[in-house]
């Protein structure tokens, strides 16, 4: 090596650059033609090459790097699989499903479904409408969340929205909003089940055998009632739920959790885009519009991006009959 080759500077972003591509698992040679072409001397190239393999920090990367590109490279396989099906932007709908072919396929499976025939059983189908809420609770005063629509993270933000109304109210606010509007909801984060008369609706809920546990119900369900319009931005959640819709539609789209390009950007459990504001390729989206009496299952860690296309009232349940509170799949948790 010449003296001039071994004092020649090499820029940071190169050391950055050859250590980002050492740890992708490209091969050395490639590395160094590149360091190369950008005007590294040969010899300085192999030098700066072999600093970054001996350093400590290097070796203590090393394995971490590999880990992740084998689980990306599974994320890979089950991105294509995805492709492949016959319709890979729909979610297939089912009826007569028992709870172990909802357990072990579905839920184990971390697999959508919408089930056709178990909100129609529900004595809430039929008799939950909004003027049917606000004749038999009226006077509750119940926690809803308003003024979404000066907040870009207003879901985020849920708590600092909250308001106090008498649902009579509310629901006269939701008729008088007939063009439709996001802003205001009663979402999950308002516990108006548990805080308020208004579990009793629970009991117009009957779910077949085995799917989730009634009596726990109260606690780990969700109410949501609000206009036309409401949006829930992309997300995913730390349990699985089975979603009823029981008055009015809403338009889901489902992005799988290994569609891993969606971690890029993305703040706690709210994905950094947002559907609504052009395409999401490369990433594959389900886009399905829930009618009044189906349940979508929404298997843990699925990002679901929802709006409220009418009036509506839907319930969000997750008491199922197995440990529901997976809340190692919360990114900053150490599992
Ligand atoms: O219905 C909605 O607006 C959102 C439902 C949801 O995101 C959920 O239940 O996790």
């Amino acid at each position: 090596m010449g003296e001039q080759d071994r004092e020649q500077e090499v820029a940071p972003e190169w050391w950055r650059w050859a250590t980002e591509n050492l740890l992708r698992g490209v091969p050395e040679g490639q590395i160094a033609e590149r360091l190369q072409a950008a005007g590294v001397g040969r010899a300085r190239a192999s030098e700066l090459l072999a600093a970054i393999v001996r350093s400590p920090i290097f070796a203590a990367a090393r394995p971490f790097a590999r880990a992740a590109r084998r689980h990306e490279m599974l994320a890979r396989l089950q991105q294509r699989m995805a492709r492949a099906a016959c319709d890979p932007t729909g979610i297939p709908r089912r009826s007569g499903v028992s709870a172990a072919e909802l357990r072990d396929v579905f839920i184990a499976g971390n697999i959508p479904v919408i089930l056709t025939d178990v909100v129609t059983r529900w004595p809430a189908f039929g008799r939950w409408t909004p003027a049917y809420l606000a004749e038999r609770f009226g006077d509750v005063v119940v926690d809803v969340t308003t003024g979404r629509e000066g907040d870009p993270d207003y879901d985020m933000h849920a708590e600092r929205h909250t308001q106090s109304t008498s649902l009579r109210d509310f629901v006269a606010r939701i008729e008088a909003a007939r063009a439709g509007t996001n802003d205001f909801y009663m979402v999950a984060k308002n516990r108006v089940l548990e805080r308020t008369r208004l579990g009793a609706l629970l009991d117009d809920v009957a779910l077949p055998e085995g799917y989730c546990a009634m009596q726990r119900a109260l606690g780990s369900s969700a109410l949501w009632l609000g206009p036309a319009g409401t949006v829930t931005p992309l997300h995913h959640d730390t349990s699985n739920i089975l979603f009823g819709q029981v008055y009015g539609r809403k338009r889901y789209r489902m992005i799988a959790p290994f569609e891993t390009s969606l971690f890029e950007g993305a703040r706690a459990m709210y994905a950094g885009r947002d559907p609504e504001q052009g395409s999401m390729e490369p990433v594959l989206v389900k886009d399905v519009v829930l009618e009044p009496g189906e349940a979508l299952f929404i298997p843990v860690g699925w990002w679901h991006h929802v709006r409220a296309l009418d009036v509506s009232i839907s319930l969000g349940i997750n008491s199922f009959p197995f440990p529901n509170n997976l809340d190692g799949y919360r990114p900053g948790k150490v599992a």
